[in-house]
C-alpha cells in the first residue's frame, strides 16, 4: 500500500494523497456491517416475538454494540486535550551550512505537517482556557522520514531531569483521593512540589504570566525547549534552539475572562482554530533558529543542556528560516488528532540530540506511552503516523499489523533475499548519530552548572512591563490563595522573594502572611537539584538585565493586525443601518469579523427599513467571546437599556480592558447602562453616524489588543 507513493517528490500534498488511501465516504452508499453485508433494518434488534427477548444470533446488533463498547482508548497521560490541523512548511533559505536535513536544505520543497496543540494537565474533556502550558507538537513528513518537533508555548521546563517528571505530573493533576481539581494547578499538591523544587522558578514565572492563557492557539509562540543539534554534511555540529513565531502576534486574555470563557464556551480555542482554517484564514508561524557553534558550548552563564534555561535572543539572535501554514482541518478527530503519535526521538539525518537529561528521558517515554495508548508496536502504520518516505525493515507481526511483507526473509544479514533491505551508507542518507566523545564515570548526580535556579526567573520578571508583572502577582495570589496548607504558601513566598522582593510582598499581602525572613529548609530533603547537598541553589549574575522578547507586550515581533478578530455589534430594532454598515465594512477590510447581536435571531429592521441579518442573540453572546465592542447609533438603540445582558456585556468588556466604540445614540448606552463613569482612551465615541475617523481609530486601537492601562483605573 505504502509503496505506491514512495517515489513521490512533490511533498506538498504528499501526506494528503497518502491519507486518501484510507479516507472513506458513505455518500450514496448502502449501510453495511463491517463485513460488507447490506443492512436492511438499523432500528430494531432481532427478537423472539414483538415483545420478546433479543436473540444472540443477531450478528448485526452484536457487531454494532461490541464496536461501540471498545470505542475508547486511554487518553494521553499529559496533553490529553488537543486540537490538530494539517498544513505545510516551506523554507526561506537553505540551512545547508548547519544541517544536511533535506527539508532544511531545499527551498523548493514544501513539507507536509500535522500539528497538535494541547493543554497539559486537564483531561480530554476539560476546558481550553485553563491556566496551563500549551503543547505545540509538529510532525514533519519529510522525504527522509518523520521529524517531530514536540514543543510547548513556553521555552523552558519545570524540572531538569526526567526522573522528576512523574512526580511533577502527579503533583499537578487532580489529587489522587478525589481527582480534584480538574485542569488547574491551583491546589496543594502542585505548589507543595513546586515549593520544594526551586529549579522550577523560571518556568513558574512563565506559567503565572499571561502566556498561560492565550487568546488563541493561533496567537502563541512555540519552542523546542531543549537544545538540539544540527549536523551538516561535513559532520560538523552546531547547537540549535527552535522557535515558532506567530504571524498574528502573541496575545492573551485576562484571567477573569479565561474563567468566564470556560463556562460560556470551553471549546473556545478548538473552535477558534477550526473556524479560522474553515474560513480560509490559515494560521501561520515562522520558524526561527538560534544557532550556537560547538566551540561556544561553555560560553554562557547557564548550561545549554539545562532545560530550565533559555538562550536570550539578545545573546543569540533568532534567525527566521521558514514558515508553516495550517490550511486543512482534520477529517476525523479520532483518526487524526487522537491517534497521532509524536516522539522527540523521531529525527532525520542532520538533526540530533544533546545530553539534556530531560530530553534523554523523553526519548524513552514517547514510544512507551504510544504502546499503552494505541495498543500495538504497529502504531506507525496508523495513517496519520505513517511516513511518506520509503519504509522497509525486518520488523514483523504484532497486533493489527497492516503491512503484507512478501517473501520469506525477515532478518539481516541474509543471502536468500539478496541482503535486502540493505543498510544505507551515510552519503546515501543513512542516519549516523553525531560522534560526540563521551569519557565519563557513571554517576547519579547533576552538574554544578545546573544549580542556578533564580537568575533567569529574575530576568523574565524584570523583562515584563508593569502590567505584566501585576498579572503575575495576581496569578500567584489566586493560585496560592487556593492552597490550604500555610507552610506551602510560606515556602513559596520564600522562593518568590528570591526572584523579586516586591513580587513576594504583593503576594504575601494578598495571602495575609508576611514574607518569611529565611527560607526554611524543607524537612524532606527535597531542595532542588541535588539532595545530597552538593550544589545548593545559587544565583549567578546574568550578563543581560532585560530581554524584550520575553515580554508579550514589548515583544518586537508583536503584530498589530486585527485579522480574524471578532467584534460584537450590540444592536436592536431601529438601529442605524449606515452606522452598522460603515463600521462593518471598515472592520472587514482590516480582516476582522463583525458579529451582529440582537434580541432575537432572524433579521432586525433598521431606522430606514433595511433588514439586517442577526448572528447571535444576547442569550448566547457574551463579551468574553469577543475582541471588542461597537454600539451603533439609531433611535431604536435605546432599547438596549432594557436588556440586562447588555449591561454585563459592556461592563465585562470594560473590566477586561477591551476597546469599546460607540456612535450617536450608542454613546448613551455606555453612559447610562454601565459602570463606566469616566471617559478613558480605550472608549472611543463619536456623535456622527458612520464616522470614518471613529472607524479608523477603533481599528488602530483593536490592533493593540487590549487597553491594559485601564486596570489602574478599575
Ligand atoms: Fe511530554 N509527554 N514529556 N514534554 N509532551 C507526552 O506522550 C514526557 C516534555 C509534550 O500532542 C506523552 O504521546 C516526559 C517537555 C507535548 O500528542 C508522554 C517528559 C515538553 C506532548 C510524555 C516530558 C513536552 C507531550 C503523553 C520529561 C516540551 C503532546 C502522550 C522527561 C518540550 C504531544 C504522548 C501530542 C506528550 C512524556 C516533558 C511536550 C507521556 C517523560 C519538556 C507537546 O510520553
Amino acid at each position: 500500500m505504502k509503496n505506491s507513493k514512495k517515489t513521490n517528490q512533490d511533498n506538498s500534498d504528499g501526506k494528503q494523497r497518502d491519507l486518501d488511501l484510507n479516507r472513506s465516504n458513505g455518500e450514496n452508499q448502502f449501510l453495511t456491517t463491517n463485513q460488507g453485508v447490506k443492512i436492511n433494518d438499523n432500528n430494531n434488534s432481532l427478537k423472539a416475538g414483538e415483545r420478546g427477548p433479543s436473540l444472540l444470533e443477531d450478528f448485526i446488533l452484536r457487531e454494532k454494540i461490541t464496536h461501540f463498547d471498545h470505542e475508547r482508548i486511554p487518553e494521553r497521560i499529559v496533553h490529553a486535550r488537543g486540537s490538530g490541523a494539517h498544513g505545510y512548511f516551506e523554507l526561506y533559505k537553505t540551512m545547508e551550512k548547519y544541517t544536511k536535513a533535506g527539508f532544511l536544505n531545499n527551498t523548493s520543497i514544501k513539507t507536509p505537517v500535522f500539528v497538535r496543540f494541547s493543554t497539559v494537565a486537564g483531561s480530554r474533556g476539560s476546558t481550553d482556557l485553563a491556566r496551563d502550558v500549551r503543547g505545540f507538537a509538529v510532525k514533519f513528513y519529510t522525504q527522509e522520514g518523520i521529524f517531530d518537533l514536540v514543543g510547548n508555548n513556553v521555552p523552558v521546563f519545570f524540572i531538569q531531569d526526567a526522573m522528576k517528571f512523574p512526580d511533577l505530573i502527579h503533583a499537578v493533576k487532580g489529587e489522587p483521593h478525589n481527582e480534584i481539581p480538574q485542569a488547574a494547578s491551583a491546589h496543594d499538591t502542585f505548589w507543595d512540589f513546586i515549593s520544594l523544587m526551586p529549579e522550577s522558578m523560571h518556568m513558574v514565572m512563565w506559567v503565572m504570566s499571561d502566556r498561560a492563557i492565550p487568546r488563541s492557539l493561533r496567537m502563541m509562540e512555540g519552542f523546542g525547549v531543549h537544545t538540539f543539534r544540527f549536523v551538516n554534511a561535513q559532520n560538523e555540529s552546531h547547537f540549535v534552539k527552535f522557535h515558532w513565531k506567530p504571524k498574528l502576534g502573541t496575545h492573551a486574555v485576562a484571567w477573569d475572562e479565561a474563567q468566564k470563557i470556560s463556562g460560556k464556551n470551553s471549546d473556545f480555542h478548538k473552535l477558534d482554530l477550526w473556524e479560522a482554517i474553515d474560513t480560509g484564514n490559515f494560521p501561520e508561524w515562522e520558524l526561527g533558529v538560534q544557532i550556537i557553534p560547538e566551540s561556544d558550548e561553555h560560553k554562557y552563564d547557564f548550561d545549554l543542556l539545562d532545560p530550565t534555561k533559555l538562550v536570550p535572543e539578545e545573546l543569540v539572535p533568532v534567525t527566521i528560516i521558514g514558515r508553516m501554514v495550517l490550511d486543512k482541518n482534520p477529517d476525523n478527530f479520532f483518526a487524526e488528532t487522537e491517534q497521532v503519535a509524536f516522539h522527540p526521538g523521531h529525527i532525520v539525518p542532520g538533526i540530533d540530540f544533546t545530553n539534556d537529561p530531560l530530553l534523554q528521558g523523553r526519548l524513552f517515554s514517547y514510544t512507551d506511552t504510544q504502546l499503552s495508548r494505541l495498543g500495538s508496536p504497529n502504531f506507525h502504520e496508523i495513517p496519520i503516523n505513517r511516513t511518506i518516505a520509503p519504509m522497509h525493515n525486518n520488523q514483523r507481526d504484532g497486533h493489527m499489523r497492516q503491512e503484507i511483507a512478501v517473501g520469506k526473509v525477515s532478518y539481516h544479514p541474509n543471502s536468500l533475499g539478496g541482503g535486502c533491505p540493505f543498510q544505507a551508507k551515510i552519503d546515501e542518507g543513512g542516519f549516523a548519530s553525531f560522534n560526540e566523545r563521551i569519557d565519563a564515570h557513571k554517576i547519579r548526580e547533576r552538574s554544578e552548572s545546573f544549580s542556578d535556579h533564580f537568575s533567569q526567573a529574575v530576568l523574565f520578571y524584570n523583562s515584563q512591563t508593569p502590567v505584566e508583572q501585576d498579572h503575575i502577582a495576581n496569578a500567584l495570589s489566586f493560585e496560592l490563595g487556593k492552597v490550604e496548607t500555610v507552610a506551602i504558601r510560606e515556602r513559596m513566598l520564600g522562593l518568590l522573594n528570591q526572584v523579586d522582593g516586591n513580587l513576594a510582598s504583593k503576594v504575601a499581602k494578598s495571602l495575609g502572611i508576611p514574607v518569611p525572613k529565611n527560607i526554611e529548609k524543607p524537612i524532606n530533603h527535597g531542595v532542588g537539584a541535588d539532595d545530597k547537598g552538593n550544589h545548593e541553589p545559587t544565583k549567578v549574575k546574568q550578563s543581560i538585565k532585560n530581554s524584550d522578547a520575553l515580554s508579550m507586550l514589548k515583544n518586537p515581533t508583536i503584530s498589530n493586525t486585527i485579522a480574524t478578530r471578532q467584534i460584537a455589534f450590540l444592536c436592536a430594532e431601529g438601529v442605524n443601518a449606515s452606522s452598522v454598515k460603515a463600521m462593518k465594512t471598515a472592520l472587514q477590510n482590516a480582516g476582522a469579523k463583525a458579529v451582529i447581536i440582537a434580541p432575537h435571531l432572524g433579521t432586525i429592521t433598521s431606522e430606514d427599513g433595511t433588514a439586517i441579518p442577526v448572528d447571535q442573540t444576547y442569550k448566547i453572546a457574551a463579551s468574553v467571546l469577543f475582541d471588542g465592542v461597537f454600539i451603533p447609533g439609531g433611535k431604536g438603540i435605546k432599547e438596549l437599556s432594557r436588556i440586562k445582558e447588555v449591561k454585563e456585556f459592556i461592563n465585562d468588556s470594560y473590566n477586561h480592558c477591551k476597546f469599546i466604540a460607540a456612535e450617536a445614540e450608542g454613546i448613551q448606552i455606555i453612559k447610562t447602562n454601565s459602570d463606566i463613569k469616566e471617559k478613558d482612551a480605550g472608549v472611543l465615541i463619536s456623535n456622527t453616524i458612520a464616522d470614518k475617523a471613529l472607524n479608523t481609530s477603533f481599528i488602530k486601537a483593536l490592533g493593540r489588543h487590549r487597553f491594559w492601562e485601564r486596570e489602574k483605573m478599575l
